[in-house]
């Protein structure tokens, strides 16, 4: 079999570009991330804190919307090719919908880091959550309209090649990883409207002075709306990743087809009506719509559960192909110095810690003790900072080869780069949840409570502020190497044998699947039902507190 960038040569262009957009952003956002890891401990101090939010800003985009994104649509473009084993529809379009992204991204951009130049009249340090009443210069918002409005198109792009393969094979089961693009993009469909309707309609114009004021609760809320879901859109990639990858460099197979549509097809119809549980301790909305969206996000807890147990289950298959045996003895099995299988593992192990300080986020009492403090950050490293990122920078090891036909420059350097993310996490993570529990705020250059001192150095603040730094430093030395690593085997002109990028068949074929899970449209049906039940009331409620356009002027 020829290696994907023989077979299909443009898309392999297009999947390659939107990596080396997403991995610009990943060195850019990491350099920032050192900066705030540094500064809001007092280690080392080279900016002023009034830039710190710039950079914080800067680092949230880069690192959660650009960095993240841009992997995805590569990797589902590679997927969508691979799978229904065709070319894209069109690849003007395809370049259309990377063009606009890219845009839009750059425009993003532009005006966030303009804010560390005075001279220039333009800023939006409005963090990535961009919470009005804060408020933004208008190409900010225009930029990330722009971005969202190509990843529309590259849905599209992938739903045209689903209705050219379908025509042609009108009885087959939908392969599993275009299954999972398209249910991907239907949830993204579904959830991407609450961030497109806050922009459109509220922001741009206010930032533009059409109108004088917005609804901050009602912004606010289209915002989580939005803002929940995507959490899972930069997971997805992973899962898909994780499903039909890493088995494979396990040495075995994935233990069953059918569950993994399922999980699949959970996602779809829970992950958006549970937004306000971003929004426990916002007044507002009354707290029965709190403990609805706490309920719904306790089974939303399923489908990451049943991975885990698929997902497992399909590497210990594996580790007993390649002779591993015992209860925990098959972990030694695996092809630990493979960097591609260690990183994808790595992130998985991680993914449960950090699964587990979902759970207390979720619960709304227990919400009050850690919201807006660093347990947060904490959280969300562990998730999108390692679960996603490190899969990512793990996957790229495997993919890179089939994208460009050569071989990765250098895969020790890659398996220390992936053991240092990991490392340098359990650092910064585990401290950043400690910190939490302390009170240690999020979101601030100044936390500096306690300083380090050896004489009580041991579960003061100062520890764990020195843990934070310390983490920080190793991820960007991680960061660093990734980069070199794939820019020198971009750069390199050894060739790679080709590689076999087929994936091995399931355990539980998808034959044994209910033809019901493939049914797209009845799925998106009951997913905007439970939308329109989680948020008709609590929408209704605070337009008629405040209004659509509310009271709030810009700051
Ligand atoms: Fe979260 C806040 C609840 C998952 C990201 N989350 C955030 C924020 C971000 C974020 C960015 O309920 C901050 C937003 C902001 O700036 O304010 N989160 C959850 C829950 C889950 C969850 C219940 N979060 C994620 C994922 C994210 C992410 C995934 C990104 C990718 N989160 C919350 C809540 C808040 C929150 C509250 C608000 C907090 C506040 O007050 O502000 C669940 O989906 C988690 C389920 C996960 C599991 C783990 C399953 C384990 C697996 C491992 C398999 C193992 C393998 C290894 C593959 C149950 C699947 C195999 C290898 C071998 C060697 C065997
Ligand atoms: C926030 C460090 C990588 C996403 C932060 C904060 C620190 C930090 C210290 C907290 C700032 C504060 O609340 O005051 C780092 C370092 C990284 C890294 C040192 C590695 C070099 C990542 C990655 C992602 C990410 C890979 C996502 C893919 C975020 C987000 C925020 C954040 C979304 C929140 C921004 C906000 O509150 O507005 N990071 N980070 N980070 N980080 Fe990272
Ligand atoms: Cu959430």
């Amino acid at each position: 079999m020829a290696t994907f960038v023989d077979r299909y040569p443009d898309e392999a262009k297009v999947v390659q570009a939107s990596f080396a957009v997403s991995f610009i952003a990943l060195g850019i956002g990491a350099l920032f991330g050192l900066i705030q890891a540094l500064h809001r401990t007092d280690v080392l101090r080279v900016i002023d804190s009034v830039d710190y939010y710039t950079l914080l800003t800067a680092h949230g985009v880069l690192l959660a919307l650009v960095f993240t994104i841009f992997f995805l649509v590569g990797l589902f473009t590679w997927a969508v090719t691979r799978s229904f084993d065709r070319p894209v529809p069109d690849i003007r379009l395809t370049w259309a919908w990377f063009g606009l992204m890219t845009t839009g991204a750059t425009l993003a951009a532009i005006a966030i880091l303009a804010g560390l130049f005075p001279e220039i009249p333009m800023s939006a340090d409005v963090l990535y959550t961009f919470y009005a009443p804060l408020q933004a210069h208008p190409i900010f918002y225009i930029g990330l309209a722009m971005f969202i409005i190509g990843t529309w198109m590259a849905g599209a792009d992938w739903f045209l090649a689903y209705r050219g393969w379908r025509s042609e094979h009108p009885n087959d089961r939908i392969p599993l990883q275009a299954f999972m693009v398209l249910t991907t993009m239907i949830m993204w469909f579904v959830s991407t409207i609450g961030v497109a309707v806050s922009v459109v309609f509220f922001l741009i114009p206010w930032s533009l002075g059409l109108v004088e004021s917005v609804n901050p609760l009602l912004t606010r809320t289209l915002f989580w709306y939005f803002g929940h879901p995507v959490v899972y859109f930069w997971l997805m990639p992973a899962y898909l990743l994780w499903y039909t990858v890493l088995p494979k460099l396990s040495g075995g197979r994935l233990f069953s087809d059918p569950l993994a549509r399922v999980v699949f097809v959970l996602f779809v119809l829970l992950s958006t009506p549970v937004g306000i549980h971003h929004q426990y301790l916002d007044p507002g909305i009354a707290e029965g719509f709190k403990f609805i969206a706490m309920t719904n996000t306790m089974f939303l807890l399923l489908p990451s559960l049943l991975t885990a147990f698929t997902v497992v289950a399909s590497v210990e298959h594996g580790a007993r192909q390649r002779g591993g045996e015992g209860y925990l003895r098959w972990l030694g099995a695996l092809p630990w110095r493979d960097p591609a299988f260690a990183g994808m593992a790595l992130a998985g192990l991680m993914f449960a810690a950090g699964g587990f300080s979902g759970m207390v986020n979720a619960g709304m009492n227990i919400n009050y003790l850690i919201h807006n403090t660093l347990w947060v950050p904490g959280h969300f490293h562990m998730t999108v900072g390692t679960a996603v990122a490190l899969t990512m920078m793990a996957g790229t090891y495997w993919l890179l080869p089939q994208l460009t036909g050569k071989t990765v420059y250098s895969r020790p350097i890659g398996l220390l780069q992936v053991v240092l993310w990991f490392i340098g996490m359990v650092f910064m993570s585990n401290a950043m949840h400690r910190g939490g529990l302390l009170g240690i705020p999020r979101r601030t250059a100044e936390p500096q409570y306690q300083n380090f001192d050896f004489a009580t150095a041991v579960g003061s603040v100062g520890e764990i502020q020195m843990q934070i730094a310390l983490g920080g430093l190793l991820l960007f030395l991680s960061v660093v190497l990734f980069l070199f690593n794939v820019a020198a085997t971009w750069a390199d002109d050894r060739v790679d044998t080709p590689v076999d990028d087929r994936i091995p068949e399931p355990l539980s074929p998808p034959s044994g699947a209910p033809l019901v899970l493939d049914n797209l449209a009845l799925w998106t049906g009951i997913a905007i039902v439970l939308v329109v039940l989680a948020y008709t009331l609590p929408l209704a409620g605070i337009v008629s507190d405040a209004g659509l356009l509310g009271q709030s002027p810009g700051f």
